[in-house]
């Protein structure tokens, strides 16, 4: 058996290290303890072997050089397949989510979703031109149906090309078509692949990776587009919000409602139900001082970023925050939802409530959304929750909860840095075309708990800022350095660079930006066409000096993202172990083949020293390719240098000691 971590090891996070502690006395396991009692199975992880159980004369395990399965498959074939076949459950993950999205609105338009309307017109309106869906003298609702309905046909396409592919700068566009991935329909794609990983099928790396990026595609520029898209035309496009997150978030004398897994729906309506006021007359009828509502993973990034709903963290805060015994009702719908949890639930009086047709688990309660009637659901949740609240026993609230500004939509990105009079995004090309930003870092994806939680994604925007890089951040990526106090403004320019410092400034942007949940990793597409389309930074995505990190990713929907990402050219590096390490040949097509097709590509970096080298390397690399100044961080911004320098001349542990003492 592996050995037991201290909790220090386990996190740097220190709510979660006292209820770490505090499961350990209660005797209760947690991810993080079985993942130290269970070893990855070194086969499976594709670290030093390769799986396959795509037929049943297998499953084959290829552990050396040579060998092939049953049927003849090498290492390379079978690492592609897996890597295909997890891109494909990504994506279509991400992009159900979407087509749920896309009823909703269709159910509001029709005027049959109790509690929904359209509260973003001009993003319905824009939305509508990529659609080709005219508006002239329709009504809102006229307009989203209309939208609703070519959303959903673009699911069900067989042929052609998803409509926001044509948002692409042209030079992308070419590439795309010229390499064969553009998604002609989003189910399609995903049918495809695990049509063509079947037993029996496509048996050549290359060609079954081209595939899978067809599929990523089909994620990124269609069903997470239309997730993040409709989201914003129900629920409202994000604008920077005060919002509070960590563990402590959770209150002693209100009924606690955690919201946990990634869909706005039912969540939007639960915090609707939750302000009214016979629930709260209800709620104190019980001895409660109110209903107070936190979120987990991105579901609560959806409802932190549009109505300012506190995070009780991320993916490894779901099972600690049971472990406050402070929680009346966990509700979840999709997506990294633990099957631990009710059965952690049952320890204490939490009930646990799945939602989704989707998703039912054994021990859980299970109250079926319907887009129909949500709000009557939601309140008969926050019923159950209530009606819990006197059946609370001890309860351990760790007193950590940190203040982030999250919100940072394209839109407002765009208004920030021009002012009302002429959005612009002209300023930010200007700051990296000096130099004062050196490049763009897009710090994304999960917590893993076989590497310490919030370690490598807080170390990795510490060193990027020092360096004069601006971060931008979606899902549990963001909420990490939100509980470290980075989505703050100040906290961040502490320890931003001179250059960045100076733009920050002036510019009133943040140092750190939290751009939403996963399925908003298209804002950063959106943002990154943008740039490219401004002028100064080439004519193409591939040409901007940014790079997509993911330290500490465990789900298929991360690969599936990072390989839409190095699909639209971006480098895309990332952390815990690579799981195509055996099989250099998929390495190879993923780093060199998609590089030289398409100008982004997709590595794998254990190491987060390693990690930030090569992402600083990959920057510089693209801004001498665009003929810009070489990186001088003592070019710009001399105010307050002298402590930067002061505390770089420190031997390396007063250093750390000096910038993240007072922090942790
Ligand atoms: Fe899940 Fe989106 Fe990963 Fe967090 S970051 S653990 S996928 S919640 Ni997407
Ligand atoms: Fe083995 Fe080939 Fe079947 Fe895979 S497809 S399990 S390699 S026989």
């Amino acid at each position: 058996m592996a050995k037991k971590r201290t909790v220090e090891e386990r996190s740097i996070d220190r709510a979660s290290q006292q209820l770490l502690m505090r499961a350990d006395e209660l005797g209760l396991d947690t991810a993080f303890t079985r993942a130290d009692a269970m070893a990855a199975c070194p086969i499976g992880s594709g670290v030093s072997g390769m799986c396959c159980k795509n037929c049943f004369m297998g499953p084959c395990r290829i552990t050396k050089g040579g060998q092939v399965g049953v049927c003849g498959a090498t290492v390379d074939t079978i690492a592609a397949r897996n890597m295909a076949r997890a891109i494909a459950a990504g994506s279509a993950a991400h992009s159900d989510h979407g087509r749920d999205i896309a009823f909703t609105l269709l159910a509001a338009a029709e005027g049959e979703a109790q509690g929904y309307q359209i509260r973003d017109e001009v993003k319905l309106r824009a939305v509508a031109r990529w659609f080709n869906v005219p508006t002239d003298g329709k009504t809102p609702q006229t307009i989203g149906k209309e939208v609703a309905l070519k959303a959903m046909a673009e699911f069900g396409q067989q042929k052609g090309e998803l409509a926001f592919v044509k948002r692409a700068p042209k030079k992308r566009q070419e590439a795309w078509r010229k390499y064969g991935i553009v998604p002609r329909g989003i189910d399609r794609e995903v049918v495809d692949v695990l049509h063509r990983t079947h037993m029996g099928d496509d048996q050549h790396p290359e060609h079954i990776l081209k595939g899978a990026l067809r599929c990523a595609m089909a994620d990124g520029w269609g069903g997470s587009m239309i997730a993040t898209e409709l989201s914003d035309i129900l629920f409202g496009t994000p604008s920077p919000k005060v919002g509070q997150v960590n563990l402590g978030v959770l209150k002693d004398d209100e009924v606690n409602v955690v919201l946990h897994g990634h869909e706005p729906t039912l969540s939007e309506m639960i915090v609707a139900a939750a302000q009214e006021p016979e629930l709260i007359a209800y709620a104190t009828s019980k001895g409660a001082k109110g209903i107070n509502l936190a979120g987990i993973c991105c579901t609560s990034n959806e409802i932190l970023l549009r109505q300012g709903v506190a995070s009780a963290g991320n993916f490894l805060n779901q099972e600690l925050a049971l472990i406050t015994g402070a929680v009346e009702a966990m509700v979840v719908d999709v997506q990294c939802i633990m099957q631990a949890l009710p059965g952690l639930a049952g320890k204490f009086h939490t009930k646990f409530i799945t939602t989704s047709p989707k998703v039912m688990i054994e021990g859980g309660m299970h109250i079926e959304f319907d887009e129909h009637h949500a709000l009557d659901i939601a309140r008969r949740i926050l019923r159950e929750a209530i009606d819990n609240y006197p059946n609370r026993g001890e309860v351990v609230i760790p007193d950590d909860a940190q203040d982030l500004v999250p919100g940072f939509s394209h839109e407002y990105i765009n208004y920030m840095l021009g002012g009302s009079f002429r959005a612009s995004f002209r300023p930010l090309n200007d700051a990296v075309m000096s130099g004062r930003i050196r490049g763009v870092v897009a710090d994304v994806g999960c917590n893993n708990p076989r590497v310490t939680q919030d370690k490598s994604h807080t170390w990795l925007t510490r060193e990027l800022l020092k360096n004069d890089v601006l971060v931008v951040q979606t899902g549990c990526g963001a909420l990490a350095s939100g509980k470290m106090g980075y989505l703050t403004g100040e906290a961040a320019l502490e320890y931003a660079g001179p250059g960045l410092r100076e733009v920050c400034e002036a510019t009133g942007m943040p140092p750190v930006l939290h751009m939403g949940s996963c399925v908003d990793n298209t804002r950063i597409l959106t943002v990154l066409t943008h740039m490219a389309q401004e002028g100064g930074l080439g004519d193409d995505i591939a040409d901007i000096p940014a790079v997509g990190l993911a330290p500490e990713w465990m789900s298929e929907k991360a690969l599936a993202i990072g390989a839409y990402a190095a699909a639209s050219g971006a480098c895309v590096i990332f952390g815990v172990e690579s799981p195509i390490e055996f099989s250099q040949e998929v390495t190879r097509v993923m780093d060199q083949v998609w590089e030289k097709e398409l100008g982004g590509r997709m590595v794998f970096v254990k190491d987060d020293e390693a990690m930030l080298r090569q992402t600083l390397a990959h920057i510089d690399k693209k801004r001498a390719a665009l003929g810009l100044p070489e990186y001088d961080r003592a070019r710009f911004g001399r105010s307050g240098d002298w402590r930067m320098e002061k505390i770089e001349a420190l031997p390396l542990e007063e250093r750390a000691e000096a910038l993240y003492g007072g922090v942790r």
